[in-house]
């Protein structure tokens, strides 16, 4: 079931996109954003102008286009009409700045930019510093002398346009992925790729339909997004929400209120702020959070609050989606969930050797949603990918019943006192406390310089700061875990840092402590 059967001439842009048209769909609704809102009929014509558009600025097959987008009704018209003509899209993190944008300028020698007008002066300071970068096209607003408007340009362009004849196996979008070491990784992913994701976890998992409206406020440049916003939606000819703001509580339930979803996609702080404000989920079927491991108290205080699962579920760049996850009904609060059909997981000793239930190691994943190699990193290609499994750098356990517990990143994880601690441990019974908001556990010498667990806690509106506080805490974890688990310090914060895609900057953290400890000695 999970061979897919492409013919091996193959478009993704034919199959999310025109199909749709062939099967009747054309006056449907694909996308709506604030008070636009696009049919599947308009949605092909302006990827069919943008692809034609990329034509005449001479873009060719297998060439790059760097989309730097918000979350607008341009996103998969540009991303399909350069899938369209066999170009190969990248996603940007519009969070990023200018230096990293020269980084994947460079790195992936994209040969048309698109910018939304809103985030161009990213670019402004370095535009000398490109080497390979002929064009840029400005999306919604006007393009300053020089550039193109996407408008303009598209206007006068044809509504047909030719397939280009890829490859089922052909590059068919990138997204860049940021490790621990070394610069981001233009991360490949081929012309099948979005279909298994969407044939598995979105099918299986989900159970996606055409009658469903997607809404995911995590972003569509995020490899969780961009299945959530794009191709899920488009492979069942469903409905997709589009909110270019920055995700808060307040406009997230707006945009529940005004556009009435029945899949909402967020990540755990998104899910942690709006249950500390008022707002309604009516309408919604289904909740789903990704990115980072969601605290069960959440999972909870959502059901309580809102009779809706919020389903957990692992997924990662390289696998372009979801390939662990809890199911409807079948949730254990605190996990990941399950092996996804269509997916193989191993935990993994040092020496690969297979692991038993209750051991924790590093998880290894196969599934034809994989990555087919990082761009230009010949070595850190050969230590993601084994043959058919790729390294998640995770470390995992697996309980009796199969399901997936997750213990931190191989290099998160602390020895104590000579026994493994799992910073996330810390962290999911801290959160479990009234007062605390989020929180992150980081390992830092004690006066032996020997590692002990540090708590960084935000405290919720409701309580504030003191020793009292921080006694209360440290007992509550010493009675709810093992007593070598609890932080022997904590530190009460207003923020805690965080990328783009809202996982903590741990490392931050762990520079900060470091930095104190310098100024100690000195
Ligand atoms: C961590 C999780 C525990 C884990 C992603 C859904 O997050 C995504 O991709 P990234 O490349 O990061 C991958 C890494 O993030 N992680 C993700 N989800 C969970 N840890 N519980 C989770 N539920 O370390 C993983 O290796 O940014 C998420 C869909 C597509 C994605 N790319």
């Amino acid at each position: 079931p999970y061979n897919l059967n492409l013919p091996e001439t193959f478009n993704a842009a034919d199959y999310f996109i025109d199909r749709n048209i062939r099967e009747g769909r054309g006056d449907k609704l694909a996308v709506l954003c604030e008070e636009r809102s696009l049919t599947y009929r308009q949605l092909q014509e302006g990827v069919n102008r943008f692809g034609n558009a990329l034509k005449s600025l001479d873009v060719r097959m297998e060439e790059r286009v760097a989309l730097l987008l918000l979350d607008t009704e341009v996103y998969p018209q540009a991303f399909f009409g350069a899938i369209k003509i066999g170009a190969v899209p990248i996603c940007l993190n519009t969070m990023n700045r200018p230096q990293d944008f020269q980084f994947y300028l460079n790195d992936s020698r994209a040969r048309v930019l698109v910018v939304d007008a809103l985030l161009l002066d990213q670019i402004e300071p370095i535009r000398r510093n490109l080497q390979f970068l002929k064009h840029v096209i400005v999306a919604n607003g006007s393009a300053p002398a020089g550039d193109l408007s996407l408008a303009e340009l598209c206007a006068p362009q044809p509504t047909e346009l030719e397939t280009a004849p890829t490859c089922r196996d052909d590059a068919c979008f990138w997204l860049y992925s940021s490790g621990s070491t070394g610069s981001p990784k233009g991360t490949v992913h081929l012309q099948h790729d979005m279909v298994y994701s969407a044939k598995t976890y979105g099918a299986k998992v989900l159970d996606i339909k055409e009658n469903d409206v997607f809404f995911s406020a995590a972003k569509l440049f995020f490899a969780y997004g961009l299945g959530n916003g794009i191709y899920f939606p488009f492979c069942v000819g469903a409905t997709a929400v589009y909110l270019p703001l920055r995700p808060t509580p307040a406009n997230v339930y707006e945009t529940v209120r005004r556009h009435r979803p029945t899949l909402f996609f967020g990540v755990p702080t998104l899910y942690g702020q709006m249950l500390e404000e008022e707002g309604s989920m009516n309408g919604v079927r289904l909740c789903v959070s990704a990115g980072e491991a969601l605290p069960a108290a959440y999972i909870h205080r959502w059901k309580a609050r809102f009779q809706l699962d919020i389903l957990d579920g692992i997924g990662s760049t390289e696998m372009a989606h979801i390939f662990i996850s809890n199911r409807p009904g079948e949730i254990v609060a605190g996990s990941s969930g399950r092996v996804v059909p269509g997916y193989e997981a191993r935990i993994v000793d040092e020496n690969m050797h297979d692991l038993p239930a209750g051991e924790i190691g590093t998880l290894l994943v196969k599934g034809d949603s994989a990555t087919a190699l990082y761009w230009n990193k010949h070595e850190k290609t050969r230590q993601t990918i084994m043959g058919h499994w790729i390294n998640t750098g995770d470390k995992y356990v697996c309980d009796e019943n199969g399901y997936f517990h997750c213990a931190g990143r191989s290099d998160d994880m602390l020895k104590v006192g000579g026994i493994w601690v799992s910073p996330n441990e810390v962290e999911s019974c801290l959160i479990g406390h009234p007062a605390i908001l989020e929180c992150a556990v980081i390992g830092a010498p004690d006066e032996d310089n020997l590692i002990k667990p540090m708590a960084f806690v935000v405290l919720n509106s409701q309580h504030q700061p003191s020793p009292e506080m921080e006694n209360e805490l440290k007992e509550y974890v010493k009675t709810t875990l093992a007593m070598y688990k609890y932080p022997r310090w904590i530190r009460f914060i207003d923020e805690l840092p965080k990328t783009a895609t809202g996982k903590i900057k741990r490392f931050e953290l762990r520079t900060m402590i470091q930095k104190e400890e310098l100024q100690h000695v000195a």
